[in-house]
């Protein structure tokens, strides 16, 4: 067989289950374009539109849970399977029961579920988020191959009192709380040593850290491009650690990239294009 027909053979088809904000450069308009970038065929699961993602000063919202029973059914009829699933921002928790029901009826063979629970960060969860919110994920997070929270996720997750600086100790104590919820492996984001920021990952008992360098400043959606092209890397074959470290050195990309006035999200689009 010819390299091209290998290729066509190789394709991945990944399900993004989140949100899409129309403005904002979060959720499903960073996830489709960079996973597609990566040769993925991408399909969309939307739980919500809203105008623009919850930090901008209000947001409309239109609930589209109503409509996902009737996606199922066709994706059923017509047989459609995935290889892969990507959960971000859901928005209610009444969605986790219809996630569990899309990795029960759509994975073609042992897809993996990696899961970005998103509902929180800086110490406090995002508006429209609620303590029974983070009860359902913690549950849902149990069917989870990966999971990827940021630091106030995994101690909401694990109730443990959030700390600004989590350095290794602390999130390698947040990580094994996280590793009792789930059999999945633990990747808390935003772990911090020597003033350098980077990821804890903990698989079967053992931990690593991948630390790059010092974020050049904070800004919404990251965790989504993260979330995106830590998967797009992992899928493609690489280890848990380099797709973290392919994943942070994107997203320091996109930070330096990004103009300071640029209040909302980063410029992905151009270190997309290199
Ligand atoms: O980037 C995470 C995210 C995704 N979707 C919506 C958000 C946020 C973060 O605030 O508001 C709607």
């Amino acid at each position: 067989m010819s390299t091209d027909e290998d290729e066509i053979m190789k394709t991945k088809r990944i399900l993004t289950m989140q949100d899409l904000s129309c403005a904002g450069q979060c959720s499903l308009t960073v996830a489709l374009p960079i996973l597609s970038r990566y040769g993925i065929e991408t399909c969309v699961l939307p739980t919500a539109v809203l105008s623009n993602h919850t930090m901008f000063k209000g947001w409309s919202y239109l609930d589209l849970t109503p409509e996902i029973p009737a996606i199922f059914e066709n994706w059923k009829n017509n047989d459609i399977k995935f290889d892969a699933f990507l959960l971000g921002y859901l928005g209610k928790a009444e969605l986790m029961a219809l996630a569990e029901m899309c990795f029960d009826g759509f994975a073609e063979g042992g897809a993996p579920v990696i899961i970005d629970p998103v509902f929180a960060d800086n110490g406090k969860l995002y508006g429209g988020f609620d303590l029974q919110y983070v009860a359902e994920m913690r549950k849902l997070i149990k069917r989870a191959d990966i999971i990827l929270p940021n630091v106030t996720e995994a101690c909401f997750l694990t109730e443990t009192e959030y700390r600004e600086n989590c350095d290794e100790a602390f999130a390698l104590l947040l990580a094994q709380k996280l590793a009792a919820l789930t059999d999945g492996t633990v990747i808390i984001t935003g772990v911090e040593k020597d003033g350098i920021i980077g990821e804890l990952i903990l698989r079967g008992g053992k931990h690593e850290l991948v630390l790059l360098e010092k974020l050049p400043a904070k800004r919404h959606g990251t965790g989504d491009i993260f979330a995106s092209v830590f998967t797009a890397n992992y899928l493609g074959g690489n280890s848990l650690a380099e797709s973290c470290g392919a994943a942070s050195q994107f997203v320091i990309d996109c930070l330096k990239a990004t103009d300071p006035d640029h209040f909302y999200g980063v410029n992905f689009e151009k270190v997309l294009m290199k």
